[in-house]
């Protein structure tokens, strides 16, 4: 059985973040205000299908999908960009790869101890959020 990364999950640390949004040309004014903001990600898990939405009080980005099944990604309000992204199971990861115009993307996540991470990777940069779940 893969390991359940459902729930509700408030941000607690973001280390290069800055560096990911760059190598992704977000321009600075976007980069600055993404930067101070506190996110949540609302996950859903039935299976092998999931919905995974990264909540702001700027904006709210969203993805559904399902493990092992490629689908077409247009990253409205992040980078703007079409993607075809595919998702596996990685043995206790959860692994995308993003694949398009930029080398190298994609995202992780997997949960240790009580806490959900994400490394979100873009040419040779590569961001580490950590996540606490809400109660
Ligand atoms: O999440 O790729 O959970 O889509 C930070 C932008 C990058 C912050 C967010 C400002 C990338 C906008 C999120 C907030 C919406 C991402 C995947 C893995 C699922």
């Amino acid at each position: 059985m893969p390991p359940d990364i459902s729930g509700k999950w408030i941000l607690e640390t973001n280390d290069r973040l800055e560096d990911y949004m760059k190598a992704l040309n977000i321009d600075f004014a976007t980069r600055k205000i993404a930067l101070a903001l506190s996110q949540t990600k609302l996950i859903t898990q039935d299976g092998d299908k999931f919905t995974i939405k990264t909540c702001s009080t700027f904006r709210n980005y969203e993805i559904s999908f399902t493990v092992e099944v490629e689908f077409d990604e247009h990253t409205v309000g992040l980078d703007n960009r079409h993607v075809k992204s595919l998702i596996k199971w990685e043995g206790d990861k959860l692994v995308c790869t993003q694949t398009g115009q930029k080398a190298n993307r994609g995202w992780k996540h997997w949960i240790q101890g009580e806490k959900l991470y994400l490394e979100l990777t873009c040419e040779d940069a590569v961001c580490l959020q950590v996540f606490k779940k809400k109660e």
